[in-house]
């Protein structure tokens, strides 16, 4: 019986020391986190392209030469979709419906570029945008 009870305080000591150890390591990485964010966002034009059965939305996306494009690729259909850009060496993971991806580029050239997926068929069935560098 005594064993019975000692063994359940050390049980609820250490249980106590993993939450305090647990809470301290969360709050640091939450706000490492945060501050790695706001610095790559004010650096980067982000712009948020949604992906569909078999279109992208908007369809023709207009950004300035030699700047940083982020672009945040949501996959808002109900099958695996990517997003390549073939002259600027573009091209995310074809990513599962309902998630997100994002790529960094800086187009290096002025002109319009095909923005296209290339999943099996995806692209002759119209899913491509253009992407305009001025
Ligand atoms: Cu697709």
């Amino acid at each position: 019986m005594g064993k019975r009870i000692s063994a359940l305080v050390a049980l609820l000591l250490i249980a106590a020391l993993v939450a305090a150890c647990g809470g301290g390591g969360g709050s640091q990485q939450q706000s490492s986190n945060s501050s790695s964010s706001s610095s790559s966002s004010s650096s980067a034009r982000r712009i948020e392209v949604v992906g569909t059965e078999f279109a992208y939305n908007p369809s023709t996306i207009t950004v300035k030469q030699g700047e940083t494009v982020e672009i945040v690729f949501k996959n808002e259909g109900t099958v695996p979709h990517d997003l390549l850009i073939d002259e600027f060496s573009v091209k995310t993971a074809a990513i599962a419906a309902g998630t997100s991806t994002t790529v960094r580029f800086t187009p290096n050239r002025a002109g319009q570029f095909k923005i296209y997926c290339a999943e099996p068929g995806h692209e002759a069935a119209g899913m491509v945008a253009t992407l305009v560098v001025e």
